[in-house]
């Protein structure tokens, strides 16, 4: 393909990759160049099918037209405005979009630039509205084990991914967790919401119990584990999180970077589990993952506890030089717009049935020990190979990507998360992608 972007980089040194074998794609590199609707281009001019949406965000597929066009015609008219003390017309219009399709009670908008910001804004936000409310007692946080809230510190304090932690000492104080939701002895080969479990939410009691009520700032819990492996919460465990936290008036905090913007085939977690928090997190979709962008969701009731005091005051010290910049805002103005053209944020619904058939078609396989699914998101567990824990996935998403089928690998579990505009063929194509890697590797 005569592509001069094709050209691979000579010294590949100097980038310390995130979250990557860096020695091992360094002597193998695996090059992207370019991208279009439901596939890459490598560099050496093959296409791959994207089977992960970038990494769970690309959710309308790649190079849309309106977000490229608005970002262009964004760049050349204002490019860049300060976020303190002034503001432009798009960050305002965005915020308002993100209210209008959000779950019913979340009114206003704080911008961030990723995930994890919007994971940090949201722990600073719960700990000032109980200290303005003059609840200041009330600062622990809790978290789950396995969970993922992005890679800064209040982040890693309140997840629960052992490798994420174990390196950076002592972490946040007055941190506990919820035990994960994962059971393979009852819940193998669930299709969608798994049965067993909904006791675990109980453990929050206990939790609440053991350092009361009143020294609890918050509960933090993604709707569906995604980094970990996908890991779906049992019937009625959100609900009853729910229950515990409002009893208490500890607030509730979704972290939807993954499930937020149709990726259940609903616009929100919360709308998928008919459960609403006092506080959303979310990032990736919100701008199709073009430019980063993150946006936390708050009630009425915390945004105006904050509405006090004398009015040339800042009410909440807190904030980035690119929250809610003008690039952004426009890429998620058109992303929202190209959402609501093509149906995206429910889609997922439709295509969920084809997709569960399909991920669930690989019962049997090889290495195969689970398959768990819900909305347009998959797992396939495999059994670790002794010793070399993680080794037979990573082979399985390298054989995939030499076949043409991008997947996404966290030990030894395979996830796919693919664009919401995937068709019914290219879950086929997907699936047998999987197949044939887990027929071929060790
Ligand atoms: N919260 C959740 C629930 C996430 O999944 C973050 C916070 C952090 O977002 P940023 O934008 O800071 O990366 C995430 C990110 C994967 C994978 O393949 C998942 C994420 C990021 C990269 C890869 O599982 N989730």
């Amino acid at each position: 393909m005569s592509n001069s972007n094709a050209v691979a980089p000579n010294d590949l040194s100097a980038f310390w990759m995130p979250f990557t074998s860096n020695r091992q794609f360094k002597q193998s590199p695996r090059m992207l160049v370019g991208a279009k609707d439901m596939h890459y281009t490598t560099s050496d001019g093959r296409q791959v099918l994207d089977g992960t949406a970038g990494l769970w965000c690309v959710n309308a597929g790649h190079a849309r037209p309106k977000i490229v066009e608005a970002i262009a015609k964004q760049a050349a008219e204002l490019d860049y405005a300060p976020a303190f003390q002034m503001g432009h017309p798009k960050a305002f219009e965005l915020a308002n979009r993100i209210v209008d399709i959000a779950p019913e009670g979340l009114d206003h908008v704080l911008f961030t630039n990723s995930g994890s910001e919007s994971v940090e804004t949201a722990l600073k936000v719960a700990l000032a509205y109980h200290r303005v409310k003059g609840e200041g007692a009330r600062s622990r946080l809790i978290g789950r084990e396995r969970a993922y809230h992005g890679v800064n510190f209040g982040g890693i304090s309140v997840g629960g991914i052992v490798t994420n932690r174990k390196m950076f000492g002592s972490l946040l104080g007055g941190v506990d967790h919820m035990p994960h939701t994962h059971n393979l002895a009852k819940n193998a080969y669930s299709k969608g919401v798994p049965e067993y479990g909904t006791e675990l939410a109980d453990e929050l009691e206990r939790i609440v119990t053991l350092h009361d009520a009143s020294t609890i700032a918050a509960v933090i819990v993604e709707p569906v584990a995604g980094s970990t492996g996908v890991l779906i919460p049992p019937m009625g465990y959100l609900k009853r999180l729910r229950e515990i936290t409002k009893k208490h008036g500890i607030l509730l905090i979704f972290d939807e970077v993954i499930t937020g913007f149709g990726r259940l085939g609903t616009p929100f977690g919360a709308d998928y589990y008919g459960v609403t928090p006092d506080i959303m997190v979310t990032a990736k979709g919100l701008t199709n993952g073009i430019i980063p962008m993150g946006a936390v969701l708050v009630s009425a009731e915390i945004h105006d506890t904050f509405m006090q005091g004398p009015e040339h005051m800042i009410e909440f010290f807190h904030g980035y030089t690119y929250s809610g910049n003008p690039m952004a805002s426009a890429a998620g103005l058109a992303t929202l717009e190209t959402y609501k053209e093509e149906g995206l944020l429910t889609r997922g619904a439709e295509m969920a049935p084809i997709f569960q058939d399909a991920l669930h078609s690989l019962k049997g396989e090889p290495h195969v020990i689970d398959i768990r699914n819900i909305g347009l998101v998959g797992a396939v567990e495999l059994d670790p190979i002794a010793g070399a824990p993680t080794k037979r996935a990573f082979s399985a998403f390298l054989k995939c990507y030499e076949d043409g089928v991008l997947v996404r690998t966290t030990g030894d579990i395979i996830a796919m998360s693919p664009p919401l505009i995937i068709s019914e063929s290219q879950i086929g194509e997907l699936i047998d992608g999987v197949r044939t890697a887990l027929r071929s590797i060790d």
